[in-house]
């Protein structure tokens, strides 16, 4: 009789002590649980030694995800049912998604370190007093070619890609807006044209550059043309800096036509689940020290004027990627289209890529 007490005991004892353990265990998951933060960027566009940083300054967890086209990020937020709490776009794509209801406003009294951002950053036409989003990284659209392997020949504007002289040469950046609006600067149309008459030549001239055109790719475009295995890329700036730096026969040109002056800026999106997590990051890529490392890293340039003071000369004096704003007058900014248009825009870039094949 005894025995069975005590056995019944012991086996009470032990279940309420699992009970404990598994209360304890769930309360741990619940605390990792608000201390993580989803972060939705562009592919190659952080230094990950960043990413340990703040997790280790903040306790919060870091969940990176990538992706690489402004397009499918806003298809992804849009859609909900995953958690970001900050996300990466570009201009145009932030005036979409405030325009959707897709992003929470900031609250500035959390992102002390907005103030070294260079002003000519800030209050742009897609976010009037940065309301919804905070600069990131900006750059152009150019061309980024291999003289050694061009026969010493100078790009100068788009029109020279159509040489026939070309063929196969050719890597284009895996981006809408980017190859349409090349197909309309080199008509001379701009970069938010919506005659559709003009979209159609632009169409058409694109597809008597294909057999100039090698691949459409997308962050492999960086290694293929550091290993000279195409003389020719059509690239954001960051990525031809971060080529160039790989193999330093290479250039970069803004075309003379004119092209693309971007802004990527960050956001808090809908989904968000940790606001305060996500303010918090923001601040700290807002950081001048973090800012520089993180430009010196990926190769893009830095909207932080702080953050030039830490970085080396050579990269901040090269006018190629840090232009000067008064030469840069025939660069657009690409505007928001509305839901209709950008939609023409990624059909007749889906035209573009069938053609090729
Ligand atoms: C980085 C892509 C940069 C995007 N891989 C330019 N808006």
């Amino acid at each position: 009789m005894k025995k069975l007490t005590i056995f019944f005991a012991a086996v009470f004892g032990a279940a309420l002590l699992l009970y404990y353990v598994s209360l304890a265990l769930n309360r741990t998951e619940g605390y990792v649980g608000k201390n993580t933060l989803t972060v939705y960027n562009w592919g190659d566009y952080i230094d990950p030694a960043l990413i340990k940083k703040f997790e280790k300054q903040t306790g919060i967890k870091v969940i990176y995800q990538t992706f690489d086209s402004n397009e499918a990020m806003m298809a992804k937020i849009a859609q909900g049912g995953a958690t970001f709490d900050v996300a990466v776009p570009s201009e145009y794509a932030i005036s979409k998604m405030k325009e959707d209801g897709l992003l929470i406003p900031l609250d500035h009294s959390k992102l002390p370190n907005l103030k070294y951002i260079n002003p000519r950053f800030l209050n742009l036409s897609f976010d009037p007093g940065n309301r919804y989003s905070v600069p990131y990284f900006w750059g152009t659209v150019g061309i980024v070619y291999n003289p050694g392997m061009l026969g010493g020949k100078k790009i100068t504007s788009w029109n020279d890609l159509w040489d026939p002289d070309l063929r196969n040469q050719i890597l284009l950046v895996d981006g809408a807006r980017e190859v349409i609006g090349m197909g309309l600067n080199s008509l001379h149309y701009s970069l938010n044209d919506t005659n559709k008459e003009h979209l159609k030549e632009a169409k058409e001239k694109l597809d008597r550059l294909v057999p100039n055109v090698k691949a459409i790719v997308g962050d492999e475009i960086k290694m293929l043309l550091a290993n000279e295995e195409a003389a020719i890329g059509v690239v954001w700036s960051g990525d031809a800096a971060e080529i160039i730096a790989e193999n330093d026969k290479l250039d970069y040109v803004v075309p003379k036509e004119g092209s693309n002056l971007w802004f990527d800026n960050m956001v808090i999106p809908k989904t968000a689940k940790n606001i305060e997590g996500a303010h918090k990051f923001i601040n700290f890529m807002l950081d001048p020290k973090n800012a520089a490392q993180n430009a010196e890293y990926v190769g893009y340039s830095t909207p932080n004027k702080k953050a030039l003071d830490y970085m080396p000369k050579e990269i901040t004096e090269d006018k190629r990627f840090y232009p000067d704003f008064d030469s840069i007058g025939n660069l657009e900014v690409y505007k928001n289209l509305g839901k209709r248009m950008l939609a023409y825009y990624n059909e007749l870039f889906l035209q573009f890529k069938m053609h090729r094949k």
